[in-house]
């Protein structure tokens, strides 16, 4: 086969001049050879007209800048394919409608280069607003193309025991009357954000518009919408709810070019719409979750696998914050995720996220612990500590958390989480919690071999996590931690009890005579954090002494006195002064967490049982995954 590109051979020529010399004296030998050379040129032609390919099986169009060759492969009409050879049966007939052929397409390609150079002569005619709405409407398509893609349904998954999600409504009249006192709050809070801030991430509720930090990027994510799903729903809020799911349907969208902490979006986003999941069964609230933690799977993407701080949701590019020390992690923020990515791994019956958080755990149960204890950095890079600080305050706090609530949500199967928890505590104890000179129990934090007697507003959660983790404890000292958790709780309400406002600051001392106290100003804010109302909460629930309400409910009153304004609630920048000026925030968390453990604790104990609920970080409740007789890896919705 000759190829069309390719060289033809030279024709043979075997006329009077070929073979000069030899005309005159021709002999027989000589006759016999020219006969021999005849016969083969003779069958060289016959053969080359049954094998050569005839170009009119291939058609060639003239396109002006480039040429096409279309192979024509055309068995119906009479011809036969063999093997990429073509047969014709009716030449010359069929010559004739390949040229009409070619010429129509000739035609139809000239009419569409001038149908698309008119349309460009009237796009250039409009004006450039009229252009920018046209690009506009195309991406908006494109988008809800997009959308449709990604709201494919999720395999469905039986859902665990579903146990308390029902009105909780206490028979006491006077704690009933404080339970709508705490309703009431939560609806002023969501009103005002309602009105002034309605889409952005939280609210200023003085300034009466919208407001954000740099944890939730450049964009408008409704922080406050999704943090306040699950409070709404429980305290019968169901309009607003309904206001809360419809924005989220039609408004919360990921795919924006915005660099976001990767714990603050999973504790209160993904958690939030985890819980409003569960709550309510709308299948909204699941998708949007998975969408998200597809756009922070990328976080994960280090030499060691522990994530980055921070990830840009659009190009997946992460980094951490420059504060941490040498270029690290955050204990408290990579230590953060197991029990959302567990949760996520079971609806969706993709292993991917429970793989990442237990790729953290099993190099953290491979690291050296000086004292036994966590340090608060981690190099991402190398997988080595960085300084040697460790708090159950912040940067720590969480992690210690979600090792218990991991064993507890696994129905106490996760036996390897519950003895790194274990660890973790007894070593915590030896080294970090003291007495005070007055007899207040007080966790410290460990800064490079020395105990600073300091502790934040944020330790304070620890106590509610001691009296949580109080049964199953190691030694069967369920009593112990049950004091422990009492002694912190009783730490945390001095420290409230000794402000002018009786709001806790937030970082208080035992040192130099001082007691639970603040002594620097920048130590002396109130910025409506829940940790010592969640303590509350909890001793309440293992203990029932009136006093946790009682310490409930003096807090209640005094955000309500202090931190009220028309436009919502404000955190106070000094709880010692008698007139306080207002940080003019409401954060997202005061409506997911400080008024939820504040209903909680005015609520019936069936509202929520912890035997088949575990709260993440932010409050929001995730129902234990009862997975008994089986390993996680193992379980059908993992494979
Ligand atoms: C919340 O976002 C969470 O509780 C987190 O774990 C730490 N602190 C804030 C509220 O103070």
């Amino acid at each position: 086969l000759l190829p069309l590109s390719g060289r033809r051979l030279p024709p043979l020529n075997l006329g009077a001049s070929a073979f000069p010399h030899h005309r005159a004296t021709l002999r027989l030998s000589e006759k016999f050879i020219l006969l021999l050379i005849l016969s083969a040129f003779i069958t060289l032609c016959f053969g080359a007209f049954f094998f050569l390919p005839d170009s009119s099986k291939h058609k060639r169009f003239d396109l002006g800048l480039e040429d096409v060759l279309i192979p024509h492969v055309d068995t119906s009409k009479g011809g036969k394919n063999l093997g990429g050879f073509l047969i014709h049966g009716q030449g010359g007939h069929d010559e004739h409608r390949h040229r009409e052929e070619e010429e129509r397409l000739r035609n139809k390609i000239r009419a569409d280069h001038e149908k698309a150079l008119e349309e460009a002569k009237e796009k250039l005619k409009k004006s450039r607003d009229e252009i920018q709405a046209e690009i506009q409407t195309e991406k908006n398509k494109v988008m809800q193309e997009l959308k449709k893609k990604d709201s494919k349904p999720l395999p469905p998954v039986p859902l665990p025991n579903l146990i308390g999600i029902n009105s909780g409504e206490p028979a006491d009249p006077d704690i009933r009357e404080k339970r709508n006192k705490v309703k009431e709050m939560m609806k002023h809070a969501w009103d005002n954000y309602r009105q002034y801030g309605w889409g952005h991430n939280e609210l200023k509720p003085i300034a009466r518009k919208g407001h954000s930090t740099n944890i939730f990027g450049n964009s408008q994510m409704g922080a406050t919408i999704v943090d306040a799903l699950d409070t709404l729903y429980i305290m019968g809020l169901h309009d607003e709810f309904r206001e809360g799911q419809e924005w989220i349907d039609k408004n919360l969208d990921f795919s924006v070019n915005s660099e976001v902490s990767v714990f603050e979006v999973n504790i209160r986003f993904i958690g939030g719409l985890l819980a409003a999941y569960y709550l309510s069964g709308q299948e909204v609230f699941k998708i949007k979750a998975v969408q998200l933690a597809g756009k922070l799977l990328p976080a994960f993407n280090t030499p060691t696998g522990i994530p980055w701080a921070m990830v840009n949701l659009k190009s997946g590019v992460g980094r951490n914050w420059g504060w941490a020390s040498a270029g690290s992690s955050i204990l408290a923020e990579f230590g953060t995720l197991h029990m959302e990515f567990v949760h996520l791994s079971y609806l969706t019956g993709d292993p991917v996220y429970y793989n990442k958080v237990m790729h953290i755990r099993k190099l953290l149960q491979k690291m050296d612990r000086p004292n036994g204890l966590y340090p608060n950095y981690l190099n991402p890079r190398t997988g080595r500590w960085g300084q040697h600080h460790t708090s159950v305050g912040g940067l720590g706090d969480s992690f210690y958390e979600y090792l218990l609530k991991a064993w507890l949500m696994s129905d106490k199967m996760d036996t390897e989480a519950r003895k790194m928890y274990d660890d973790a505590i007894e070593a915590i104890e030896k080294h970090l919690i003291r007495k005070s000179n007055g007899g207040l129990t007080f966790i410290g934090e460990w800064k490079n071999g020395h105990l600073e007697r300091k502790m934040g507003h944020l330790t304070c959660f620890a106590g509610g996590m001691f009296a949580l983790g109080a049964d199953g404890s190691r030694d069967d000292k369920a009593g112990h931690y049950l004091q422990l958790g009492a002694e912190i709780a009783h730490t945390c309400h001095e420290s409230y009890d000794r402000t002018t406002l009786k709001l806790g600051p937030e970082a208080f001392k035992f040192d130099g005579g001082v007691e639970a106290v603040a002594v620097r100003q920048n130590e002396k804010y109130y910025i409506l954090r829940p940790e010592v109302i969640e303590t509350y909460w909890y001793m309440w629930r293992f203990t029932h002494d009136p006093k946790y309400r009682q310490w409930g409910w003096e807090a209640t009153q005094a955000i309500d006195k202090y931190c009220r304004v028309s436009g919502g609630f404000s955190g106070v920048k000094d709880v010692y002064s008698s007139s306080p000026t207002y940080d003019d925030v409401q954060q997202s968390f005061f409506l997911a967490e400080t008024l939820k453990y504040l209903y909680l604790l005015f609520s019936n104990d069936d509202l929520l049982p912890l035997d088949n609920w575990v709260f993440n970080t932010e409050a929001h409740p995730l129902p234990v995954l009862h997975l008994a007789n089986t390993t996680l890896s193992g379980n059908p919705a993992y494979r």
